[in-house]
């Protein structure tokens, strides 16, 4: 009973009832940063973290297709760089016929492309995992939707030349620090397959709805990887070094990366695409709700590749399922929103809620955690406790 491969709803009621419990799982915890939210940080962001910044979108104030960009989530290593325009180059070099050094001018007259696109954090959702796991503590809000302008990172690969031995592209920043077990300090960078690198859809974004990108969020110039996790998409760019080898940098082989099993064989492989997940914005853990009324139950739903063709939504902590209506038009790389007029029953007392999404490859997000992905990937359905009142 209760394999991994077959959930049965008995220890899935057990795993959400333990995740309401209390301290071990840290439902206390998330109370308490959810009343601190609104004092802490800039335009009601959640402080997660000082120095580097870390900051949270309060996801239960979730309105509209596009968060503006004081409301976006900043994930930061190190010290976010300040950089002056006039002295700031993007240099293009490796396995080029023509390398490259543009200046912040030259980049804003090149060819340019807006789109929309989400990033979410791949350890976005942690806290739910417990107060003793390693990383910062994000409860719903290290996502989120914004338009992005920029050059295709594929134009500025072809102005260089790129060999043909070439078989992977490194975007660097020009953040810094130390990491555990180096002895120096070494900058932000993150590799793509020259093949995804040459997508059209990859963006040197300078600019974040229609305005210059702030300075947490990469100034002047920052990649944007639309259905990659938002580690992919290196912030404060400085240099793209195409490569004849795979790059094993720390932030794609010591951190941000989940085991797989290929032959039975425990293998470290890189973070990459976005698993689907839905998410309730409202209502929030331990809201009260009124018995017999009705509540408009909200949230959003995206996935990786592919576009979201259903959620469902259940008020009776996973007994029986209904299908939530999916608002706007489905928008590739983007998240959609949906809503559910719950008719709440007059009988008072705790009730859980739950949304589960499913994709247009088939593909559905499971009830339980997958232990291999450590601290990363955290797409299993997670339960809203509220209390009918
Ligand atoms: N140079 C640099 N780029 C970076 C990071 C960083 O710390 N330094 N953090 C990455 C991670 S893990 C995420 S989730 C996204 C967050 O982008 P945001 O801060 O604009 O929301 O930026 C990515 N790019
Ligand atoms: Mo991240």
């Amino acid at each position: 009973m209760g394999s991994r491969n077959n959930p049965s709803r008995r220890d899935f009621l057990t795993g959400a009832a333990a995740l309401l419990a209390g301290p071990a799982i840290g439902t206390a915890s998330l109370g308490a940063a959810r009343t601190a939210a609104a004092a802490d940080g800039p335009a009601g962001l959640i402080v997660r973290e000082r120095e580097p910044l870390n900051l949270e979108f309060p996801f239960s104030t979730l309105n509209g297709p596009v968060l503006a960009n004081d409301q976006f989530y900043v994930r930061n290593h190190f010290p976010a760089p300040a950089i002056r325009p006039q002295e700031w180059r993007l240099r293009v070099e490796g396995a080029v016929d023509r390398p490259l050094e543009l200046t912040y001018d030259d980049l804003l007259r090149m060819p340019a492309v807006t789109t929309s696109a989400l990033l979410e954090c791949a350890g976005n959702n942690r806290s739910y995992l417990g107060p003793e796991v390693k990383g910062v503590a994000w409860q719903l809000g290290a996502v989120g939707v914004a338009r992005w302008t920029g050059v295709p990172l594929a134009l500025v690969l072809d102005r260089a030349r790129v060999r043909s031995g070439a078989v992977e592209v490194i975007l660097e920043g020009a953040d810094r620090g130390t990491v555990a077990n180096f002895p120096e300090e070494i900058r932000f960078a993150r590799s793509l397959p020259l093949k995804k690198a040459r997508r059209g859809d990859v963006l040197l974004a300078h600019h974040m709805n229609n305005a210059e990108l702030p300075k947490d969020h990469g100034f002047p110039l920052r990649a944007v990887v639309p259905g990659w996790y938002g580690v992919a998409s290196v912030k404060w760019l400085t240099r793209i070094i195409v490569s004849e080898q795979p790059f094993h940098g720390y932030f794609q082989s010591v951190d941000y990366t989940v085991w797989q099993r290929p032959n039975g064989l425990p293998t470290q492989v890189p973070i990459t695409e976005m698993l689907l997940k839905a998410q309730i914005a409202r209502p929030t853990l331990g809201e009260k709700l009124t018995a017999g009324k009705e509540y408009r139950i909200f949230g959003a739903a995206w996935t990786g590749n592919g576009e979201v063709a259903r959620v469902e939504v259940s008020t009776d902590g996973g007994d029986r399922w209904t299908e939530a209506r999916l608002l706007g038009k489905a928008n590739p790389y983007t998240w959609r929103l949906w809503e559910y007029d719950w008719q709440v029953p007059g009988r008072t007392g705790p009730r859980v809620v739950l949304a589960r999404a499913v994709d247009s490859e088939g593909r559905k997000q499971p009830l339980e955690r997958e232990k291999d992905r450590r601290n990363y990937l955290i797409n299993h359905v997670l339960p809203i406790r509220v209390d009918v009142v």
